[in-house]
C-alpha cells in the first residue's frame, strides 16, 4: 500500500464530495428526512430509475424508527407492509400476532437504508431543508438547506438551494416542508379541507394506520407527504411503534411522486 499523505486524503473527500453534491442540484425528487417513510419512498423512486437524495438533518437515517417502542427497539409491523419490508428492503420479522409481525428496529432501519444506497439513492446527513423555492404558478420547484450544525450554532450563514420536479415532506411529526409552504407563501392553500394544516390527533394507532396511505398526497403543488407528516397534516392521530403504514405510505408517495415526474 502506498503511503498517503493528509492533503491527499481531503482531496479524496472534497473532490467526490463535490462531484456528487453537483450532481443532487437537479433532482427528479427531493426526499425531506430520511425515516422509515421518507427512505422507503426514495428506494421505489431510484429503483424506478428517478434522480432522488433525501436530505436528513441528523447525522444517521432512520428517524423515530431506532428506538422501537419507548427505547425498547423492536417494532410491529401489520402484514400488508410485509411485500415491501421483508420481499423489497430483505428485512427478517417474526409472525407475533395474527395479521401482524414484530422486527428488530436496529436491522430494520439498516436493511432499509442498504437497500435505499443500492437501489441508487442518494443520501445527504447534516443537512437541514430550512425553506422551498416556489416558481411558476406557485408550485414547490426545490428545497432551501443549509447545514444542521450552522442552525444549531445559530450561525449567521446563508444557505445553498437545489431544484426537484417533485418535493416529498417526510419530515414526522414536524410536517416542517408543509408549514414553511403555510408560513411564507402569503395566501397559500393547502389540499385539505381547511386548506390549512390540520394538526395531529392524540395516539390511536388502528385509524392512524388506517388513514395513513389515504393521507399520502400532494398537498400543495410540487409538494407530496409521506409518513407521520400525512398524518399531521390531515389531522389524524399519531400511531405509536407500529410501523406498517410508515413503508406503505413511503411506497405511495413513490408511484405518486414518480407520476408527476413523468407528466412534468
Ligand atoms: O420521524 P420520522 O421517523 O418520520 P416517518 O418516516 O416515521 C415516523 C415514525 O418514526 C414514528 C411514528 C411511527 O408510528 O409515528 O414517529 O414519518 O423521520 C423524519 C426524519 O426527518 C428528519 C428528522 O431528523 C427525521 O430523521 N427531519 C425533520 N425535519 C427535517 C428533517 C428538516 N427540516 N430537514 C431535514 N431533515
Amino acid at each position: 500500500m502506498k503511503p498517503i499523505s493528509e492533503i491527499e486524503v481531503t482531496r479524496g473527500i472534497v473532490e467526490r464530495f463535490t462531484a456528487d453534491f453537483l450532481d443532487s442540484l437537479q433532482l427528479d425528487v427531493a426526499v425531506i428526512g430520511g425515516g422509515p417513510s421518507g427512505m422507503t419512498c426514495a428506494y421505489y423512486l431510484a429503483r424506478d430509475g428517478l434522480k432522488v437524495a433525501v436530505f436528513e438533518r441528523n447525522l444517521h437515517v432512520g428517524g423515530g424508527m431506532w428506538g422501537g417502542g419507548m427505547l425498547f427497539p423492536r417494532i410491529v409491523l401489520q402484514d400488508a407492509a410485509l411485500e415491501i419490508v421483508c420481499t423489497d428492503l430483505g428485512c427478517r420479522l417474526e409472525p407475533f400476532h395474527e395479521g401482524y409481525h414484530v422486527g428488530d428496529s436496529v436491522e430494520v432501519v439498516s436493511r432499509t437504508c442498504v437497500a435505499a444506497l443500492d437501489a441508487g439513492v442518494r443520501v445527504w446527513v447534516g443537512v437541514s431543508v430550512e425553506d422551498v423555492l416556489v416558481r411558476e404558478e406557485d408550485r414547490v420547484s426545490g428545497v432551501v438547506i443549509n447545514w444542521r450544525a450552522v442552525e444549531l450554532a445559530a450561525l449567521h450563514v446563508d444557505p445553498l438551494a437545489l431544484e426537484a420536479k417533485v418535493v416529498i415532506d417526510a419530515t414526522g411529526h414536524e410536517a416542517g416542508v408543509v408549514h414553511t409552504v403555510q408560513r411564507k407563501i402569503p395566501g397559500a392553500r393547502l389540499f385539505t379541507e381547511t386548506g390549512k394544516i390540520i394538526g395531529e390527533k392524540p395516539m390511536w394507532a388502528e385509524v392512524a394506520e388506517a388513514n395513513i396511505e389515504d393521507y399520502t398526497r400532494e398537498v400543495y403543488p410540487g409538494l407530496l407527504v409521506a409518513g407521520m407528516a400525512a398524518n399531521a397534516v390531515y389531522g389524524a392521530p399519531r400511531m405509536g411503534a407500529i410501523f406498517g403504514g410508515m413503508f406503505l405510505s413511503g411506497k405511495k408517495a413513490a408511484g405518486l411522486a414518480a407520476e408527476m415526474v413523468r407528466r412534468s
